[in-house]
């Protein structure tokens, strides 16, 4: 009987939970005997020139072993980081900054210590004389050019746009008797995983560079250090210790990371840096940062016939992911909703704040906060019920790929039933019904129900002829086999799925099977863990790879057993083949590696992305005298195609769904009108735990992929897409009979009590 689709309890979790991880800080190598400890002096201020760096104080410290500022890397001919082809390619970040420094947190110079507390008093002593420019705070300012240019060289703030604005449609609402506008924040928010950012770094007698580094794919971080350093890529070692949780943000390399590695190479010595939690909020890649304006419109009978999206992205300083991901946006501007006229166009723009990078979702969930508010904008100003007005213009199911007008392929949906199915378990009439007694009854804590319905993309890839990955299994004399996976998993448990999908194939137990991944050395090609790409790509070749090793054990087996390969069986209740009709003689499969290894690498390729999609309910109440809002239930429907181990799939959608709330009524970092960050220490940056979130209720529904055997779309970021517009339209739903049309994220007490007050009953129930 197959084990896909049970419940394993995780593998990796005895061990995390008793023995511990060892993370990038523990990790003990004799290669990293006699460790050096980096510091990094940051900017105070936003904007500036660096007029001077006096690092004499610093240098004469006690314990101090060098200090560099960003001409040293310059004289050593390192060079900046180069933002993506079709960025601008003016806005290049140096690894130190070197005339000017673009936002808070950006690192200045690197001190160098014998021991780790040293550095802490030593950046102090840095002098670092600035002369300040006008500080873009606002994407506004950044668009309008009223403070400057970040880039004085490039002409412009702008770093890239999608959509050509020329070709808006003027008619595009030509005919509808309901037209809506907003314009909607989707706030920044900080990725704030466990782990903050943290690198260790050795240089060999041979040349070759070996990090320690936290991170999503170890062969992109490879890329991201050659490329910083200008080495060759059989020059370089990247290692992956465990990650204490990435959610985006540790893909790749940072640029403090290429200076440990530059650092270690100048000193002869190894070098060893962690940051502090202030530091990470500072410096680690924000997430979201849009401002969207929305425009839907449609007919009387809740028929949306229209919808258009402009989106302004704030980069931050300097060009990561961010700068791109309104590409993402705009791809998925639609949702799942047959929307026979809609148009997308975004900017993004860079201003004095801290880079943007991806976050849980990465794109996607900003297009689906956008197109889900604007849903309910339409279905009020309609007044038509907004699972109506949902249902009303979801596209039907379908089977057969679905190409949407911004060039989607979604693979296979079933919108509507996600969102009656939803409905049903959330019990949505009762709700309704509660609802209106307690509006009538004119009750303090007012109940609100807010609906998202989401179609998202996993597997992404441009990779000629499909998104792939690669597997490599071997199995063992001794009854043991390992996996080798181009994935890399923080939290997502790749070792028990992985170990699964071979057990199920090969019959080996799942306690006898290794996991490996995060060692270039080993795992030499591979695209990590992102995008929710790694079943359907990663375990799909995994499992690709058993069965073509069992293609080879079978030839030896034929040969073994002096059978004919179709008059053979495999067993893998038994792990062993026998022959047809004669069960008494059998060979096992761990035999079959004792005269020549047994292994297989293989890679899969899928013909494109899956879409998973799904409906939440958001159900809270809210205050109406102080504006605080309780959320109260999450009911969910995330379809992930087939599930292959619940367990898993559950704690992703768990973890998501606290995200994507708690952006909804509580995140945001917040710069003030000189780009001075509020939100750098966790006093100041709120991030939900337990206490501010309801257990989840989790409705199942499977609607299989044909793009990989295993029928699996990802499930890895889900939650954190469709939770954010239900609880944010549940908050606004709740004060609705008030007048209140519309508040922003996060829906502070401050926020709603201000839409409560200015709104002052102006359509008091
Ligand atoms: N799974 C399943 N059935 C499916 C789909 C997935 O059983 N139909 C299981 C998989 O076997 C895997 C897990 O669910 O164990 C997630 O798989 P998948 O959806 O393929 O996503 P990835 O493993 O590629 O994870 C990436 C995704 C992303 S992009 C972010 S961001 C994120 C996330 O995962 N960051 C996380 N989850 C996180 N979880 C933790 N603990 N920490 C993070 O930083």
């Amino acid at each position: 009987m197959s084990i896909l689709g049970t419940r394993v309890l995780r593998t990796e979790d005895p061990g995390f939970l008793t023995t511990g991880a060892v993370y990038t800080e523990d990790v003990q190598d004799e290669r990293l005997a006699g460790a050096c400890y980096v510091h990094f002096v940051r900017s105070t201020v936003a904007h500036a020139r660096i007029v001077n760096i006096d690092t004499s104080a610093a240098a004469d410290a006690e314990g101090v072993v060098a200090v560099y500022t960003g001409k040293d890397l310059a004289d050593a001919g390192i060079g900046s980081l180069r933002p993506m082809p079709n960025m601008n390619q003016q806005m290049q970040q140096p690894l130190l900054a070197t005339d000017v420094v673009r936002y808070v947190g950006e690192p200045v110079a690197a001190v160098v210590t014998e021991e780790m507390y040293q550095g802490e008093d030593a950046i102090e002593l840095v002098d670092v004389d600035y002369d300040i420019l006008p500080a873009v705070a606002t994407m506004h300012q950044a668009l309008s050019g009223e403070r400057g240019l970040l880039f004085p060289d490039a002409g412009t703030n702008v770093a890239v746009k999608f959509g050509d604005e020329s070709a808006s449609d003027p008619d595009l609402f030509d005919g509808c008797e309901v037209v809506v506008s907003e314009v909607i924040q989707n706030q920044r928010v900080a990725p704030a995983p466990m782990e903050s950012r943290s690198g260790a770094a050795a240089w060999g007698d041979d040349g070759r560079l070996t990090a320690w580094i936290p991170n999503q794919g170890a062969q992109g971080t490879k890329g991201a250090i050659t490329g910083m350093l200008g080495l060759d890529r059989d020059q370089v070692r990247i290692i992956t210790p465990d990650v204490g949780g990435a959610f985006g943000a540790k893909f790749g390399a940072d640029a403090e990371h290429g200076v440990i590695c530059w650092v270690a190479k100048q000193l002869g010595r190894p070098a060893r840096w962690s940051e502090t939690r202030n530091e990470n909020l500072l410096g680690m890649p924000h997430g979201r940062g849009q401002e969207q304006k929305v425009t839907i419109g449609g007919t009387r009978d809740g028929t949306v016939l229209a919808y258009r999206l402009e989106v302004l992205q704030d980069c931050g300083a300097y060009l990561k992911a961010g700068a791109f991901l309104p590409m993402l946006t705009r791809m998925m501007a639609p949702g799942p909703y047959d929307i026979p006229r809609a148009e997308a166009f975004t900017t993004s723009v860079v201003t004095n704040t801290t880079p943007v990078g991806a976050y849980r979702g990465a794109g996607r969930p900003e297009a689906a906060a956008a197109i889900d508010r604007a849903m309910d904008l339409f279905a009020y100003a309609a007044g038509v019920d907004p699972a109506e007005v949902r249902r009303k213009n979801l596209l039907p199911k379908f089977t057969e790929p679905h190409k949407t007008a911004f060039g989607a392929v979604y693979d296979s949906g079933d919108y509507a039933a996600a969102l009656d199915k939803v409905l049903a378990a959330a019990g949505y009439d009762e709700l309704r019904a509660e609802q209106a007694r307690r509006r009538t009854a004119a009750d303090t804590l007012q109940l609100g129900i807010g609906l998202s319905s989401y179609v998202e993309i996993t597997g992404p890839g441009g990779e000629a002829g499909g998104p792939n990955e690669n597997g490599t299994v071997e199995v063992y004399p001794d009854g043991t086999a390992t996996i080798l996976t181009g994935t890399s998993p923080h939290g997502q448990g790749h070792q028990t799925a992985w170990a699964m999908l071979v057990s199920d194939e090969l019959g080996i137990p799942i306690e006898k099977i290794t996991v490996k991944w995060g060692d270039t050395d080993l795992v030499p090609r591979g695209g990590g863990t992102g995008g929710s790409r790694s079943l359907q790509l990663g375990g799909a070749a995994v499992q690709q790879a058993s069965r073509e090793l069992l293609d080879v054990a079978r030839e030896r087996a034929a040969a073994s057993l002096e059978a004919s390969l179709s008059d053979l069986v495999f067993d893998s209740g038994t792990s062993a083949f026998t022959i047809k009709g004669d069960p008494d003689v059998s060979v096992p499969l761990t035999s079959l590696a004792e005269s020549e290894r047994l292994f297989v690498h293989t890679v899969f390729t899928a013909p494109g992305p899956t879409f998973p999609f799904g409906s939440h309910v958001a159900v809270v109440e809210v205050d109406t005298e102080t504006g605080k809002v309780f959320l109260r239930r999450m009911v969910t429907i995330d379809d992930a195609g087939t599930v292959m181990n619940p367990l898993l799939a559950e704690g992703q959608r768990h973890g998501g769904i606290a995200q994507g709330a708690a952006q909804a009524f509580l995140e945001e970092v917040v710069y003030d009108d000189d780009g001075n960050a509020l939100t750098a220490t966790f006093a100041d940056y709120p991030f939900a735990s337990a206490t501010e979130l309801p257990s989840f209720e989790l409705v199942d529904m499977e609607t299989p992929t044909s793009y990989n055997p295993l029928g699996a779309k990802g499930i890895g970021e889900a939650g954190s897409i469709g939770a954010t517009p239900a609880v944010q339209n549940a908050v606004i739903d709740a004060v609705s009979h008030l007048g209140v049309t519309h508040i922003d994220m996060p829906t502070s007490p401050q926020r709603v009590w201000r839409a409560i007050n200015a709104a002052n009953g102006s359509k008091e129930a």
